[in-house]
């Protein structure tokens, strides 16, 4: 398959026009000039860039690759996200439209009017308003961002609780699946593609140990105790921006945004908001998930949506603090073993060093379960 590809690539070159960033920015109505373009600080699956406006009061912009990888129905995704944008400006429009432009994402067409452009190699590409001022943390250091980011997340489920669900296709099918993510972790077992299966017993072990557990929420799910929402899908800390007084300015990253349960929300967010260590913490005695932390991000996410929740969804929210750190390790461990294909990685071990970190933040979460359940008890 990678000879083929290879021949593809030394084949296509006469025909095919490989583009600059900056030639595909100018595919976009953008206002202004765009001068420089930088590279931007994204997440594990996309490219980002800055477009900086040289014309002093126009705005700059994100220009984004879309992994059409990972995402398969590109035009499907954009047209989820083009719902989901004009929803909430529609809703936050209405609040403070004096601070629009920097508490929602907007989608700017390219101009020919799509959402999206296609480059001559196959890649997807699409412009969003970048917001200016903004701070993003990797970490909660203090319990008033875990507070705010939740609150963030909280509303922004909130707030689309009154949109049919099913108006909104998936972009990844089974994306929060267990019974899926644990199948695709057997399959590359099996396969044992980079030959890395014997460097994993323990872990492996692990996950078959822990499986009925973490499989709480799916089966509340299969017998619909527990209703499909319109959720986000990534609530990582790093996906809410902040203004430099810690106030939630705008969820972002809408890929993932979809019809699913609110435990994935929370779930993400728990895992992220309260870890003590890094994601992909070498030392283990660093992950640890932080009771005051959690106590600050389930007061932030059930301030905005104890409203909207029912009984049930309240009663096993905490189970969605150990199940994500789980699920999340399940992905990194099948990545590792299929020899590194959907993660970008900073080095060989990378997606092994993820997984262990996970597990022992869904270890640790395991072993607080009790305390975290009457903190959330006490809330509602
Ligand atoms: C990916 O790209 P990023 O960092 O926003 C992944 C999430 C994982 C996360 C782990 C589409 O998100 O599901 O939770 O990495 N996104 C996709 O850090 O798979
Ligand atoms: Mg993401």
């Amino acid at each position: 398959m990678q000879v083929f590809m290879a021949l593809l690539h030394f084949a296509s070159p006469r025909w095919i026009k490989h583009m600059k960033v900056e030639e595909i920015a100018r595919e976009f109505a953008t206002e202004g000039s765009i001068g420089e373009v930088k590279s931007h600080k994204g997440g594990h699956i996309n490219d980002s860039y800055h477009l900086v406006n040289q014309t002093g009061d126009k705005p700059d912009y994100l220009l984004q690759r879309v992994n059409h990888y990972v995402f398969k129905d590109v035009d499907l995704l954009m047209r989820n996200m083009s719902i989901v944008t004009e929803y909430i400006e529609d809703i936050v429009g209405k609040e403070d439209p004096e601070n629009l432009s920097r508490k929602v994402l907007r989608i700017i067409p390219t101009v020919h009017g799509k959402s999206y452009f296609k480059d001559p190699d196959g890649n997807f590409w699409r412009v969003l308003n970048f917001i200016e001022d903004h701070v993003v943390f990797e970490r909660a250091t203090d319990p008033r961002i875990a507070y705010e980011g939740a609150r963030m997340f909280g509303n922004f489920t909130s707030m689309l609780s009154g949109m049919d669900a099913t108006k909104l296709g998936y972009t990844i099918p089974d994306f929060h699946n267990l019974k899926w993510r644990l199948s695709n972790l057997k399959e590359s077992i099996k396969e044992d593609a980079a030959g890395r299966v014997k460097l994993v017993r323990d872990e492996i072990r692990y996950v078959e140990s822990s499986t009925k557990l973490m499989s709480t929420i799916q089966d509340l799910g299969e017998k619909g105790a527990i209703p499909l929402r319109v959720t986000h899908n990534d609530t990582k800390i790093n996906n809410v921006l902040f203004d430099k007084d810690l106030k939630g300015l705008c969820v972002i990253d809408l890929d993932t945004v979809m019809p699913g349960f609110v435990h994935s929300d929370m779930g993400d967010g728990v895992r992220t908001f309260t870890n003590t260590g890094e994601e992909d913490d070498e030392n283990l005695d660093n992950v640890t998930m932080d009771l005051e932390l959690f106590r600050s991000f389930a007061t932030g996410f059930l301030d905005s949506t104890r409203k909207i929740l029912n009984p049930t969804e309240i009663e096993t929210l905490v189970h969605a603090g150990l199940l994500f750190p789980f699920m999340q390790g399940v992905r990194f461990l099948t990545d590792y073993l299929a020899g590194d294909v959907y993660y970008k990685i900073k080095h060989k071990e990378h997606n092994l060093v993820r997984t262990r970190a996970q597990f022992k933040l869904a270890q640790d979460g395991e072993s607080k379960m009790v305390v975290m359940q009457e903190i959330i008890k006490g809330l509602v």
